[in-house]
């Protein structure tokens, strides 16, 4: 929101000014909507320095926001605007206004000083850094017993000091791209026997020589789409004795229509000759290309763990 823009609210006059509030309120309500989603769909990187005007309620070159009343009043703009959590975020307030304000927010404790402009038109530029570590809503306002006339009231609906979209306003703190990543890929595996007839028969008993395939599908856990080589840059299996196997991606049954449900990952692994017998407590982890990753670890049941038994 530049001041340009503004001003031609202004001449607009008040009915657009009620615009500008309905549109902040929309705002609100549509990122908010975002916010709710991230717990299961990663974000875009978000910006984590944030540069807020402090307009001039009566100065023609930068115009604050009309009241209800018809005045122009000192305002942030914008009066919302969205971090994300658990991130240090740089906040710069470039005040054009007169009069000195503050920026507060009562929990995480945040209470930054304004300065006024410092002389005609150059506003005064005010920096701080702060953090919010749990996404949420949280309303900033303006603590001062400031010259904000109606804009540092108290807002008539108990939201507290100052006027929402004025000297008041929201900041959104959604879960980061880093938080949100964390939800795993679901990784489902089994095992089968690649010798004779027991070709695709779930066993979990193998001898050295025996072949060992590890079949594997990787789903998005958004989507609950099956997740194949162009999602995923690796699936790797690794062995108790640190041996690392990358599985490949393809189709199994070419002459079924299901592609989908033919198509999986797979490792086939000859156990090797002096292989110790016991159970093999393998871990298979999935990577996706957007660095997302999941892991599988075998039921914790003895008959469901690949074991290796005496020739
Ligand atoms: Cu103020």
């Amino acid at each position: 929101m530049n001041g340009f823009r503004l001003r031609k609210w202004m001449r607009r006059g008040p009915l657009a000014a009620i615009a500008f509030t309905a549109m902040v309120a929309g705002t609100t309500l549509g990122t908010a909507g975002t916010s709710g989603a991230t717990s299961s769909s990663p974000l875009p990187n978000l910006p984590t320095s944030y540069t807020l005007n402090l307009l001039n309620g009566q100065m023609a070159a930068q115009s604050g926001i009309v009241g209800p009343n018809g005045k122009g009043y000192d305002t942030f703009s914008p009066s919302v605007f969205t971090v994300p959590a658990a991130t240090p975020i740089n906040i710069t307030i470039i005040n054009y206004a007169g009069g000195q304000h503050n920026f507060t927010v009562k929990n995480p404790a945040i209470s930054s000083a304004i300065p006024a402009r410092t002389s005609g038109a150059v506003p005064s530029t005010t920096t701080f850094t702060t953090e919010f570590a749990t996404p949420g809503r949280y309303r900033f306002y303006c603590a001062t017993k400031c010259s904000g006339g109606w804009a540092a009231t108290a807002d008539s609906n108990k939201k507290g000091p100052s006027q929402d979209g004025y000297l008041a306003g929201y900041v959104l703190v959604v879960a980061s791209t880093q938080t949100a990543t964390s939800t795993p890929l679901v990784v489902s595996s089994d095992i089968v026997g690649n010798v004779g007839t027991s070709s695709c028969v779930g066993d979990t008993l193998f001898k050295v020589g025996n072949t060992v395939v590890f079949r594997i599908r990787v789903y998005d856990p958004t989507t609950g789409q099956p997740m194949d080589n162009t999602m995923l840059s690796s699936v790797v299996l690794t062995l108790p004795d640190g041996t690392v196997l990358k599985a490949t991606y393809s189709d199994h049954n070419k002459t079924s229509p299901d592609v989908a449900a033919s198509s999986f990952w797979t490792y086939c692994w000859t156990v090797p000759v002096g292989y110790p017998t016991g159970t093999v407590n393998y871990t298979i982890s999935a990577t996706a290309n957007n660095g997302e990753t999941g892991k599988f670890v075998p039921f914790n049941v003895a008959s469901s763990f690949l074991q290796i038994v005496a020739s």
